[in-house]
């Protein structure tokens, strides 16, 4: 075979070998080894997994389970969706990355299928959730000064107390959560913080001088999937108009389809200025995100002035595209709604019997129990100890906050899933003695 028939040779997809054979490793092994040789910044549930497909993953053992966290929403579409997998391996065999500094068949295609599809004039693409919303941020600031006019280096971000944006210095300068920031200062100046669902104290914020954005979360999930009364998003879309202030929706979490419709501010027609995207964008397979918005904000930044390795490469296009059309295609926003209705009213009926769940909250396919109880033992660890016996009955779901589970599986669920995950949470609650 000559050097050309080398290069050019077509990738086969050849099985995995790896020294650690990882066919064999059993439970405790793995959780063994990473507890040895990784860092302890999780506190995983004690489970292995080592396959998935659509709603289902299984373990290293074969126990098969309903995921109901989706990796955090990051697997609206599925584990392992055949065509955006398939996507991510066409395109990884044609050309993987080649940065920005020369530009690629497939970027303005993907900025025009967003961008049209959204209703923003433009998309800056980055890959985790976090870089698109530190790219929020840069870009309010560099709108303040350029266009409102604010004095250099005076521009203030508001946030929301419980806000979750990522695990960067500049987004947890914003966290009001003490377990985020001990031990990580000192934190970027000029962020305000203003109560959630808060249209008074919002005001009082905006109203200030040299106020670039607000930043939030349609419904916060990490506070625990927080829904705001009905009309804040309208209320918050008034403000920011009348105080001209950038009305910015962190739909890492929320967009997608995740709530029921493709994005959360969709659900009272409220368009913000800056759209935040992340998770699902990448179907489950690849790190994408990106921000949207309108030529005023989002051609303030020039040539040299931001950017990213990664940030648009031809496989996050590709795999974007695909992620997103599988959603519209497969009816997955519709499920999320349909579904979502379905699992709040089983959990409804379970409230009723197990005095354990104190409330019952969410928006389509992002949900959560409050539980709490005069049971000796702490809330937490009663969440902690439910996840467990969920996890013996099929279901996979994780406490955040300690005593809040989130209810979050993919939007492909069928009907029937959600019964059985609804019966396997009632007996579940049932072994709490
Ligand atoms: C972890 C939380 C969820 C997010 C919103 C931005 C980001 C996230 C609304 C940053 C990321 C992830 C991060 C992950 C666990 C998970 C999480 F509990 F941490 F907060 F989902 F609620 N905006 N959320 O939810 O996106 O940079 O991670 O891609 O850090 O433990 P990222």
């Amino acid at each position: 075979m000559n050097e050309l028939d080398t290069v050019t040779k077509k990738p086969t997809i050849t099985s995995a070998h790896s020294p650690f054979n990882p066919q064999s490793i059993q439970t405790s092994e793995a959780i063994d080894l990473e507890d040895r040789f990784g860092t302890h910044n999780y506190h995983p549930l004690p489970v292995v997994l080592k396959k998935g497909r659509g709603s289902r993953v299984w373990d290293v053992e074969g126990h098969e389970y309903l995921d109901f966290l989706s990796a955090y929403s990051a697997v609206n579409q599925g584990h392992v969706h055949p065509r955006i997998v398939g996507a991510l391996i066409e395109q990884a065999g044609e050309l993987s990355l080649c940065s920005r500094a020369f530009h690629h068949n497939l970027l303005g295609q993907y900025a025009q299928y967003m961008t049209e599809l959204l209703g923003y004039d433009r998309l800056l693409p980055m890959n985790t959730g976090v870089e698109a919303a530190e790219s929020a941020v840069k870009l309010a600031r560099r709108w303040a000064y350029d266009v409102k006019g604010v004095e250099e280096n005076q521009a203030i971000m508001v946030f929301a107390e419980g806000n979750f944006w990522g695990r960067s210095i500049g987004a947890i300068s914003s966290s009001t959560d003490p377990t985020a920031r001990r031990g990580f200062g000192p934190f970027v100046p000029g962020y305000n913080i203003v109560p959630y669902n808060d249209l008074q104290a919002l005001e009082e914020a905006l109203s200030q001088p040299n106020v670039a954005g607000f930043m939030f979360e349609p419904i916060q999930g990490e506070a625990g999937v927080v829904v705001p009364d009905p009309g804040y998003l309208s209320g918050v879309r008034a403000l920011c108009t009348q105080y001209r202030v950038l009305m910015i929706a962190d739909e890492i979490q929320t967009g997608m389809g995740r709530t029921g419709l493709m994005l959360a501010c969709d659900h009272e027609h409220v368009r913000p200025d800056l759209v935040v995207l992340g998770k699902a964008l990448g179907g489950g397979v690849y790190p994408v995100s990106a921000v949207l918005g309108d030529d005023e904000v989002m051609l303030t930044l020039k040539p040299g002035e931001h950017g990213s390795t990664f940030g648009g490469n031809p496989v996050a296009c590709r795999v974007a595209m695909e992620a997103v059309s599988v959603l519209q295609e497969e009816g997955l926003i519709d499920n999320a709604w349909v579904r979502g209705e379905q699992l709040r009213t089983g959990l409804m009926e379970l409230q009723r019997k197990y005095s354990v769940i104190l409330k019952v909250r969410g928006q389509g396919l992002l949900n959560a129990v409050v539980v709490g109880s005069d049971i000796e033992e702490k809330a937490d660890d009663l969440a902690w100890n439910l996840c467990l016996r969920m996890m013996e009955r099929g279901v996979l779901a994780k406490p955040t906050h300690g005593h809040i589970i989130r209810l979050a599986p993919p939007l492909c669920i069928t009907a029937d899933e959600i019964d059985q995950a609804l019966d396997s949470i009632g007996k579940a609650l049932g072994s709490l003695n």
